[in-house]
Order: structure tokens, then sequence, then C-alpha cells
């Protein structure tokens, strides 16, 4: 307050401090309190990082919620769903979540529940690390360079044999991964043995730290998409998991994942995932020079389709080598924009995830569990892959068992 008693504000620059009384006005049309800047050029100054604030209120989460909601549980009120999920947490019929619960005012899409994670691991100095794993934010500097161009790097003889080396021991790494998983074990388990795993092979676990994620490997447990957050949850009995592995080896990432099934799993689920699998292997077929990264999509498409699945659109296949994700973007479905002609000496990951209900999905308020909107099962699977001068070469193909997947086994 001033000397005459009238609320004063502050400037919305950081460490400018004066006394601010223009509000912006985009601010005051949305209805947002307390947008306050003391002239036109902090107010310039600050819009890049003031405007994420009109696009959050714009579409506010409970809202998001409510249509997401009331479209896939027709005549099921949210009300009712509120009820049952209070009742789920204050009447203990999952002992995790009666006792660990850190988004009260969220509703879950389906039944999984996050629990407690442990603390941060690290990696030992001698191995080689990207420019994220040491940035506060863990901002990928060299990546965001090249945010936004469609060009696509054609690698050396000498950088791929550097792919070549990476992507073997991400597919090593990711065989001690499964080797752990099982009923019982905690995916925070499974994330300490591949984060070992890969410190032993001079290994950096390529997703620690990425854009801040807390962990070593992601573990993407029956209603999650991709980007789980492994935790103190124990897998149980008819779970599918995936595990995604990536590992930064003398400058080259290596990314590839697969779903497994945890003891007996149900004829549904069984079917996503082998039919998953089966979208993989088949749009890795068609790769070759001359083929748009744009025709990967109908493959996958038509094999989800063909068995009732859908395929989800928010997240695509991603060139990938000195970068952990950079061009091209390829999307899993059909009729999309995506840019580029496959020519030898690209390297990129195609890693379709099916769902057995709908393609759309949200996100969990940690801001990387991606999960389907209906709660029902999704599926993925995923290899890194070399454009050669005659069709391709699978760099992070499995050499055990005639490279059949893991579920299979
Ligand atoms: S972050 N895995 N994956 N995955 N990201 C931690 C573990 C992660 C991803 C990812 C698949 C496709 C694309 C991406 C991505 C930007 C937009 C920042 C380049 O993050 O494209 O990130
Ligand atoms: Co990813
Ligand atoms: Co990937």
């Amino acid at each position: 307050m001033s000397a005459n008693g009238a609320i004063t504000h502050v400037c919305e620059t950081s460490g400018c401090n004066s006394e601010a009384k223009l509000q912006c006005p985009t601010c005051i049309k949305l209805g947002i309190q307390g947008s306050f800047f003391c002239s036109q050029s902090c107010f310039k100054g600050s819009w890049d990082s003031h405007k994420l604030l009109h696009k959050k209120t714009k579409t506010p989460w409970l809202t998001q919620q409510l249509d997401n909601y009331l479209q896939y549980f027709p005549g099921y009120s949210i009300v009712q769903r509120a009820v049952t999920q209070f009742k789920n947490i204050s009447g203990a019929s999952d002992s995790n979540s009666s006792q660990y619960n850190p988004w009260p005012y969220y509703m879950f899409t389906g039944s999984l529940r996050p629990y407690p994670q442990s603390n941060k691991r690290e990696v030992p100095p001698p191995i080689g690390r990207p420019d994220y794993a040491d940035d506060p934010n863990g901002f990928p500097h060299s990546e965001q360079k090249l945010r936004g161009s469609t060009n696509i790097k054609c690698l050396s003889d000498e950088e791929i044999e550097g792919m070549r080396v990476a992507c073997k021991l991400a597919r090593e790494v990711l065989d001690e991964g499964v080797k752990a998983a099982g009923i019982g074990v905690t995916t925070d388990e499974v994330d300490r043995i591949v984060h070992e795993a890969a410190v032993e092979r001079e290994c950096y676990p390529s997703p620690l730290n990425y854009h801040g994620f807390p962990k070593s490997c992601c573990t993407s447990i029956n209603e999650v998409i991709c980007h789980g957050i492994p935790d103190m949850r124990p897998l149980q009995n008819g779970d599918i998991c995936n595990i995604d592995v990536t590992v930064y080896h003398r400058n080259f990432h290596g990314d590839l994942n697969e779903t497994l099934f945890i003891g007996e799993v149900n004829s549904i689920a069984r079917n996503l995932v082998k039919t998953t699998w089966e979208c993989l292997q088949k749009s890795i077929e068609i790769v070759k020079p001359g083929v748009k990264y744009r025709d990967v999509g109908a493959v996958i498409q038509k094999h989800a389709h063909s068995q009732g699945f859908s395929v989800v659109r928010s997240y695509c296949g991603h060139g990938i080598h000195q970068l952990f994700h950079t061009a091209p973007s390829v999307p899993h479905y059909t009729k999309n924009k995506a840019v580029g002609i496959m020519k030898p000496g690209h390297t990129f990951t195609i890693e379709p995830m099916i769902s057995e209900g709908t393609w759309k999905d949200e996100q969990w308020p940690d801001n990387w569990t991606a999960v389907t909107a209906d709660g029902k099962l999704s599926a993925q699977f995923e290899e890194t892959l070399l454009v050669t001068e005659t069709g391709v070469e699978i760099l992070t193909q499995r050499r055990e068992r005639n490279g059949q997947p893991y579920f299979t086994d």
C-alpha cells in the first residue's frame, strides 16, 4: 500500500521492483489477476515468458478434464467419478493412494497411480555427458540451436560407426532392464539396473535430466503411453510395462524400447502388444532411400486399425545421433505433413504407440507421464534405424532369438 492507502503493484519483470501501474491488456480480457508492469519496455522485455500465462489460462485444466470425461464416459457424471476416486483415496482400497497422493485435485483417467520416487542417481565423472546433463533446467542447448530446422543430417562413415556402437550398448542395457522386471519388482529397481548397466558400459543414460527428467529410463505401465517415471510401485501380475532406454556413448545416442508382459496378461493386452510390434516391423520394412518420412504413418495406422486399435498422435519418432531428438519428426499416423525424404546416412527412430481405445492422450501433473484419455491400455516398441544405400539397418536390433521381441520369450 502507498501512503494514501491505494494498492500499489510491483513490476512483474524479475529484478525490476519499480512501482507498476500498466496492466497487460490480454490479462485483463482473460481475467488474470495481478500482471502489472512499470513501463512498455519492461512489458515488451518480459513478453516471451509472460505470454505463456495467457496460453495456460485459455484452457483451464479443470475445463479440459470435464470435456474429456464427458466425452469418454457418457452418462457417467464427473461428480460420480470424483466420488469414486475420493473413496479410493480415503477407503484405502489401494494401500498406496491412501498414503501418497501428490495431486489431490487431479482426476486420473485409469487405475494406475504414482508412487514415491527414489533420490537422484549420479553418473561418475569419467563418462562423457550431453550438454543438458549439467544444465539446471536440463535444457539441451545444442538441440535448441537446430529447433524448427527440417534439415536432416547425413552421417559420415565414422559417425555411423559411432551410432552402431551406441545402439548396440543401448540394446544390452535394455536387456538388463528386461531381465530385472517381474511381478513384485518396482520400476525404480528396473531404473537402478538400467542406470548401472549404462554406467558399466561407459554410457550416460540419456533421459537423466533431459528437460529435467528425473530418472535414467522411462517405464510406462498399462494406460501410460510413454514417459512414465520409474517409482516405488511394484509391478503386478497382468500389467504390461514398456521399458524405454536411451544411452549416450562417446557423443552418440542410441534409443529403443519394448513392452513386456508381467506374469499372465489378458488376451486384449496380448493382442495389443503383438499388434504394436507388428506395426513397427511393417514400417521398418518400407525404409530405404527415396521413401518419404510422411509415408511411414500409413503402414502403422492401417495395421493398428485392422485390429480395432488406435494410433497416438502427440508423440513421434525422431532423428537421433549426436542429438537425442532432432529432425526428422516421424508421425505414426496417416495423412501427416512430415518433411523429408530418406537418404543413406540418416539415423532416426520409429516408435509407434498404439492404444486399445481412444488415440487421445493427456499428461499427469508431473508434466511427463502421458496417459490414454480413456484410461485404456497403450503399448509401444521402438528401434533406432540407419538408412543404407539399399534399405535399412536396425541399429538397436536384438541379436538373440532371431530378433524376436522379449514378450515372446
Ligand atoms: S524425455 N524420454 N523423450 N520422446 N522429445 C525423457 C525421456 C524423453 C522425449 C521425446 C519422443 C519424441 C520426442 C521427444 C522431444 C523436444 C520437443 C524438446 C525436442 O522427450 O522432441 O523434445
Ligand atoms: Co521419448
Ligand atoms: Co525415441
